[in-house]
């Protein structure tokens, strides 16, 4: 009898089937009865793979087999991690395979910002373009200005180079832990590391790539945001929470800053929401890893990490590691 697994988001045809191969696959029908479909597949699943919403102790209590849940992300804030190691349950997820495209993505949305692209291009669209334009379309200079990274790990490092070589960027960055310092990268592009409020009193575009936890939920709140320049831009590429939103709606409003890229929300998909009345934000719908190359490797690594995982071997993207000798699979 082929194990049962549970696919809970969309994966490739050339996937699934790899997966039907070697398991026996149950994938989750986005458009039927969401809750009855996990209700009824998590008994029986020893591996889960997928992306999507929060799956807390209520849900995965249900799953008395389960073995490995495969994220096909690099983030998973989504997960109870306490939960999950008291049951030793493995998890994994896809680092190193996104952390360029990530990176672009997130120049693209500061570039869109400062120089205003989708309100321009909507503008042009619409017909408005009768004159030159003038000052009410102008937006401001990206090269040269300071660069702040709140959490310099792998995307961040990918933004601070892009800055340094592409746009002769300074760059400042800074971290809330221990190991935030990263001396390679201040060697290699001269970056400074600063306490968050020095960087964000100087920095011109403050881009946040910290993975959301308890020491970074609501990092940027009312406070924060009355530190930064007038003429500053935040972009938040990590996750909507690391954001005090409603602080953020209010700062972009009074412009006490000049303006948003944001990929990101508390709420995804974001329906509906005050920060549509504001030109001056740029909202994209979590786009960081989505490209087509990017997506596909994602996809590679996490079945990379679940057929190690069912095997019995250790996954090469274990996020706890603490559960590897009580899983019962010593190495
Ligand atoms: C996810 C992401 O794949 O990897 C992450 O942590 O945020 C994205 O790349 C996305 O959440 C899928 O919907």
């Amino acid at each position: 009898m082929k194990p049962q697994v549970f696919v809970f988001s969309r994966l490739k045809p050339p996937f699934l089937a790899e997966l039907e191969a070697h398991y026996q696959v149950t994938q989750l029908d986005p458009k039927g009865d969401i809750q009855g479909q996990y209700a009824a597949a998590l008994p029986h699943v020893q591996g889960m793979i997928g992306v999507g919403r929060p799956l807390g102790e209520a849900e995965l209590a249900q799953a008395g087999q389960l073995k490995v849940i495969s994220s096909v992300s690099v983030g998973y804030d989504n997960y109870d991690l306490p939960y999950l190691n008291s049951r030793s349950i493995m998890l994994t997820n896809t680092p190193d395979v996104l952390t360029e495209t990530t990176a672009d993505l997130g120049f693209a949305l500061l570039m869109s910002a400062a120089r205003r692209l989708p309100e321009l291009d909507a503008w042009v669209k619409a017909g408005q373009w009768q004159r030159t334009v003038g000052p009410a379309e102008f937006g401001v200079d990206i090269h040269g200005k300071t660069l702040g990274i709140v959490g310099l790990g792998r995307i961040g490092a990918a933004l601070a180079r892009r800055g340094h070589f592409g746009f002769r960027m300074p760059v400042l960055y800074s971290g809330n832990s221990r190991n935030s310092r990263k001396p390679e990268l201040e060697a290699e592009l001269g970056a400074r590391f600063l306490p968050l409020d020095d960087l964000l009193a100087q920095a011109d575009f403050v881009v946040l790539v910290v993975p959301l936890g308890p020491e970074t939920r609501n990092l940027i709140g009312r406070r924060e945001l009355a530190l930064m320049k007038d003429s500053a831009i935040l972009v938040n590429l990590a996750r909507g929470a690391v954001v005090d939103e409603p602080a953020l709606i209010e700062a972009l409003q009074s412009r006490q800053i000049r303006g948003a890229g944001l990929d990101v929300y508390q709420t995804e998909p974001l329906a509906a929401s005050p920060l549509f009345a504001l030109p001056q934000v740029v909202t994209l719908p979590h786009l960081g890893s989505a490209t087509e190359e990017t997506r596909d490797a994602m996809a590679r690594r996490a079945l990379d990490n679940f057929h190690q995982a069912m095997k019995g071997e250790r996954p090469r993207d274990l996020v706890n590691p603490q559960v590897w000798p009580e899983a019962g699979h010593a190495p």
